[in-house]
């Protein structure tokens, strides 16, 4: 009968493929993968431990940012083990963070065996349409304003620091040059720290515009005067100003204001 037990244990470790060499059998019964949580959250976990072949020693519980908690509530060379452990979610949990919990069970003769849990942080704020460079929104006219958010927006890779400012709560507009001359874009009327910069292209990373960015002007609203040629595609990046603890979030309030270049700098030549 012992025989049978220990080639049922074999056939089982044939089967995980990737558990080869250990008999270990271990699981996070509860909650469901990917459950919401909110910060401070005691989330129990269940669990299930079984080593057929040699018993258990030690189950170590590990939150994702917290010290191993080591279970010891059985006495050593235990078959089988099933209990729950309570696994804190921590204050300052991000949102849609993924927040792993494992558990490691070990054997008195095998390699431990780890069975992982993923939780999800707070649902967070849905990511605006222009938040992408790709899906930038396009505003055209020699002048005018648009109103949106940069909530929910984020940094892309390759994305450039916005004025000099790590930024990280980005959305794009593309505006093509109607005529030669210059342009003045501004965010003010922005209800938070805003920065403003313009690019040439249309991937990261993008051709910075000359003299095309800007953090302060308004207040802390930016602003950016730059000459432009007929026909090219302006990108511009308005990010929220980043201290240290996150870029700043609010309703952007974009202008622009065009003036042809006959209007803006006229050319007077002396004839002799
Ligand atoms: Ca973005
Ligand atoms: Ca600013």
């Amino acid at each position: 009968m012992k025989d049978l037990i220990r080639s049922a244990a074999a056939a089982v470790v044939i089967l995980a493929g990737a558990q080869a060499n250990a008999a270990i059998i271990v699981n996070i019964t509860s909650p469901t993968p990917n459950t919401r949580v909110s910060a401070g959250q005691n989330v129990v976990i269940g669990f299930t431990a079984h080593n057929a072949v040699a018993g258990l020693s030690t189950i170590t519980i590990t939150g994702e940012r917290d010290s191993p908690t080591v279970i010891s509530g059985f006495a050593p060379n235990t078959n089988s083990f099933s209990s729950t452990a309570i696994y804190t979610i921590p204050l300052d949990v991000l949102d849609d963070e993924e927040l792993t919990v494992s558990v490691t069970a070990t054997g008195v003769a095998d390699t431990p065996e780890t069975s992982t849990l993923t939780l999800l942080g707070p649902v967070g704020v849905p990511a605006p349409a222009n938040d992408d460079l790709a899906n930038c929104q396009v505003i055209a006219g020699d002048t005018g304003t648009v109103n949106g958010t940069n909530a929910g927006a984020s940094k892309e890779t390759n994305e450039a620091n916005h004025a000099a400012n790590s930024g990280g709560r980005s959305v794009w507009y593309c505006w093509t040059a109607p005529g030669d001359g210059e342009v003045t874009i501004d965010t003010v009327g922005s209800d938070f720290d805003t920065t403003l910069a313009t690019y040439l292209g249309s991937v990261h990373p993008l051709s910075p515009v000359t003299n095309g960015s800007n953090d302060d002007t308004v207040g802390v609203t930016s602003s950016v005067t730059i000459d432009v040629n007929d026909g090219s595609v302006y990108r511009i990046a308005v990010d929220g100003f980043n201290g240290g603890s996150g870029a700043a979030t609010g309703n952007v309030t974009l202008n622009w204001d065009f003036q042809a270049a006959s209007a803006a700098s006229p050319v007077w030549t002396m004839y002799e």
